[in-house]
């Protein structure tokens, strides 16, 4: 076949332009004498999609030819955002292609807000994926990305009368251009039935079809994949239910099936949505194995290679079904003996823990797990009774080590595994293993036996990490304390990065060019640690007037979103304060509120004289609420109620402005981010597994209102501590301080004031307000979980310390240029080289320019 001859596409404007109309005419079948704006960024899509998948094809053919070692990286969440202005630039055509949009009367600007986000995803884990994607791509290291297709992704919020309001995310119906639909590409995935002879025969079961997303790396022709499974029905249509008139009967099992695909978590409030979110992790993890199986069975017959070939990362504990998955696959289909697998798949499998939140570190009830994945269910018994098994054994062992020591003493010794709340006269071993089993009893629910995923995937694989050094350092000694007492080599720390393509050169173009021509290269894009050079120039009086600038340009640029959208006009000469991200009691945004209450009220009863010394304020928060989160929509409320009463008082003028902006995603961040001066990562200490915007805002020179907790503490050490507005108590201090706070009174006067206004009504409706006060402040309803009304003084202190430094214009550019310089390590490059280094064992493999 003459493939040679087929001719690529030619990246010069011309070519580009011509390519375009083409594709609108062709493609899209548009009139390109009477282009829409839609029609044109439809057809310019489709042009970069060529270019990508010229180089994907190229990168695809090369591996194979190498059969290096590949990461897997399964994630039920891929919040990737829009693909197009990410492709024309990683790809390096920016200028060609910016040239060939403005002949067409464009700019890359207009037509990238065409496009609707990926937002496959919730939030901070969902975007981490993203990141990781892009590093792998711009490393060169051979990795994919495996997970679902989701025909709706995360909810679209409005505001209805300043409440949360949400509407289904029909992202694709103007199509997806960024996708290669693989129908030929499909694996059968199981549900329900039984287990015969040892042979599992499932009841129901789907096709799981791929769509491959081409993601290209950055000064590089490497452009890998993210694979995402579809679910379809194996028959479309049973046509003898339909020709006895039933047509509901006819299409039942395309539904079903169809349903397995269709949102990003269901409400997990109802039976049926618990089990089909089983279903989509097993659905799609499956489907990911499968299919790594069938290609390394096209180079290799010895399954004991494997591990030297695959590794799959399982991100949090949604594809943590891995474990069961891969073994049965290897004993079931591939004829393996228990034990040869058992040592396959701990050496092929990692685990990454994101949060110690409890209602995060999934459990699915045994009899749901029986009933929809019975031979999985049977795979899972073995490794908790070997594992039970062991771990008696080695409490056992430390018992008669000490003869003499009661179990409660046992419990008092530093590397003791019975646990430290094992009553007087209970038996140790019993208790070690109802606390360390994988399967175990439900402590609110007496007799309901549970699977904990994230103790199996410790035990299955071959690594487990953290995202920060403070959270890894917290899970050996809390959640997974006993795990890593007995395999102390499995627990790593790999502290989260972000891409500093999308989140700073992409984002913030002015920034970029103004800190490309102060390093004299852009090579820092791809190599970050190079911001360091910029530490030299900190002080240099003439780089912060052009620094500020920039600033003040994206504050504009925020300014006009605001007015267009929640149709308030901010003062762009006031310090921007943003806290966005998911709203969560942990994220305390409501300690701001209350902050920012305080300052409302200390404004209004300032005299006219007193008000001149207030640095004005814009306060933006951003953040979806999970449907089923009675307090977090209050929280969401209580910012829109503050707003509406804040302002609108001419007392207080453009001293304080308050905005919700809705529908908080990645495209909205791109915005807020480069705009934003101060920043709020202020989780109770111990709560947050990292947090990735932290380091967004510092790339961009914003400065950090925050606790020590996540990856904060490691952003204060890069910066020093003493340029971080630093505040609340340390993580250590959390559990004794809960404890204390049955009987605390020792209220903040500030504090009380402003309880006081919201029971009062003075922001509308205070028996709304009621149930979230009482939480805060009310010991006898509830203890402060978070610590709220504990931080809050020293909260208002940092607060203080922030309008001090704004006042001093020079010294608070010096610290935005300082954070920017000092972001290096927290590049997602960094952290997937870490990762490849120190867990994965894979190495990069550059495709060669041809
Ligand atoms: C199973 C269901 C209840 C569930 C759904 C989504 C559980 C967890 C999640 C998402 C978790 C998440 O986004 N975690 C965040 O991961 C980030 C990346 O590591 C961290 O920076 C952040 O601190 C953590 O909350």
């Amino acid at each position: 076949l003459p493939v040679e001859h087929l001719p690529h596409p030619k990246n010069d404007p011309d070519s580009i332009e011509q390519d375009v109309l083409s594709k609108v005419s062709y493609t899209i079948g548009a009139d390109p004498k009477a282009l829409t704006t839609k029609q044109t960024y439809r057809g310019l899509a489709w042009t970069v999609r060529e270019r990508l998948i010229d180089s994907f094809n190229k990168t695809q053919e090369y591996w194979k030819s190498k059969d290096p070692k590949f990461v897997y990286y399964l994630s039920a969440e891929f919040l990737m955002g829009r693909s197009l202005t990410n492709a024309v630039y990683n790809l390096g055509l920016e200028g060609e292609y910016g040239e060939a949009i403005r002949k067409l009367g464009y700019s890359l600007e207009d037509l990238q807000d065409q496009e609707q986000n990926a937002s496959l995803g919730n939030g901070g884990l969902g975007r981490l994926a993203a990141c990781f994607m892009d590093s792998i791509a711009t490393t060169d290291l051979p990795g994919w990305g495996y997970g679902i297709r989701y025909k709706y992704g995360m909810f679209k919020q409005g505001l209805d009368k300043g409440f949360q309001s949400m509407a289904p995310d029909i992202w694709l119906s103007a199509g997806n251009p960024w996708e290669v639909y693989r129908p030929e590409l499909a694996y059968r995935i199981g549900f329900y039935g039984e287990v015969k002879d040892g042979k599992w025969i499932p009841a129901e079961s789907v096709n799981a079809v791929a769509y491959d997303n081409p993601i290209p790396g950055f000064g590089t022709n490497n452009v890998t994949n993210l694979r995402l499974f579809e679910s379809q029905p194996v028959n479309e249509f049973n046509l003898d239910f339909f020709n006895e008139g039933n047509f509901d009967e006819a299409t039942q099992e395309k539904r079903r099936a169809e349903d397995i695909s269709a949102v990003l978590y269901p409400n997990d409030a109802t039976d049926y949505g618990r089990e089909l979110r089983l279903k989509q992790q097993v659905f799609f993890v499956s489907a990911a194995i499968q299919d790594v199986i069938a290609r390394f069975k096209e180079q290799h017959s010895d399954f004991n290679e494997l591990p030297n070939k695959a590794v799959f990362t399982m991100n949090d504990t949604h594809p943590t079904i891995a474990v069961a998955e891969l073994m049965r696959l290897l004993i079931d289909q591939e004829g393996l003996d228990w034990d040869n697998a058992w040592a396959i798949t701990t050496k092929t499998l990692a685990f990454t823990n994101h949060t110690v939140m409890p209602e995060a570190l999934e459990k699915w009830p045994v009899k749901v797990m029986t009933k929809l994945l019975p031979r999985h269910m049977e795979i899972i018994s073995k490794i908790d009774s070997i594992w039970k098994g062991s771990l008696a054994d080695r409490v056992k062992a430390q018992i008669e080590a000490e003869p003499k020591a009661e179990a409660k003493a046992a419990a008092s010794e530093e590397s003791s595994l019975v646990p430290e709340d094992t009553e007087a006269g209970e038996d140790p071993v019993d208790a070690a293993l109802a606390k360390y089993g994988i399967i175990c009893e439900n402590p609110w629910e007496k007799g309901v036996k549970l699977v904990n995923m994230a103790f199996m995937a410790v035990i299955g694989s071959k690594s487990t990490n953290g995202v920060a050094a403070i959270h890894s350092d917290i899970i050996k000694h809390t959640i997974f304390k006993d795990f890593y007492e007995i395999y102390p080599e499995k627990f790593q720390n790999k502290t989260n990065g972000v891409t500093p393509r999308r989140w700073l050169a992409y984002c913030n173009p002015g920034l970029r060019e103004l800190i490309t021509k102060t390093l004299g290269s852009n090579e820092w894009i791809k190599h970050l640690e190079k911001l360091s050079g910029l530490k030299q120039h900190a002080e240099d009086k003439e780089l912060q007037a052009q620094w500020r600038a920039v600033k003040q340009e994206n504050k504009q640029r925020l300014a006009k979103y605001i007015k267009a959208n929640v149709g308030v006009d901010v003062p762009t000469n006031a310090m921007f304060d943003v806290q966005i991200k998911r709203i969560h009691e942990y994220k305390r945004q409501h300690l701001n509120m209350f902050s920012i209450i305080n300052r409302y009220l200390e404004i209004k009863a300032a005299s006219p004289e007193e008000r001149k010394k207030f640095v004005p304020r814009v306060c933006v928060f951003g953040g979806k609420a999970a449907s089923a989160y009675y307090m977090a929509k209050k929280m969401i409320r209580l910012v829109t109620a503050v707003g509406e009463v804040v302002n609108n008082d001419q007392e207080v003028g453009d001293l304080l402005k308050v905005v919700f902006l809705p529908d908080y995603n990645v495209s909205l961040a791109e915005v807020i981010i480069p705009a934003a001066e101060l920043s709020h990562h202020i989780s109770t200490a111990g709560t947050e597994g990292s947090g990735t915007s932290n380091m967004k805002f510092q790339m961009n020179g914003c400065l950090i209102l925050g606790t020590m907790d996540g990856a904060n503490v490691e952003i204060a050490q890069e910066i020093g501590k003493e340029n971080m507005f630093v505040f609340g108590v340390d993580a250590e201090d959390v559990p004794r301080l809960r404890e204390e706070r049955k009987d605390f009174k020792d209220y903040d006067p500030r504090w009380v004031k402003v309880m006081d206004s919201l029971l009062a009504g003075q922001f509308g409706d205070a028996e709304y307000f009621q149930d979230l006060v009482d939480n805060v402040n009310d010991m006898t309803k509830s203890n402060d979980w978070f610590l709220l009304a504990n931080d809050f003084a020293d909260y208002l202190r940092a607060q203080k310390d922030v309008d001090e430094l704004y006042k001093d214009q020079d010294e608070w550019t010096r610290r935005s240029i300082l954070y920017t310089a000092s972001s290096g390590f927290f590049s997602s490059d960094r952290c997937i080289d870490d990762y490849a280094r120190e867990i994965w064992e894979v190495e990069p493999v550059a495709v060669p320019s041809s």
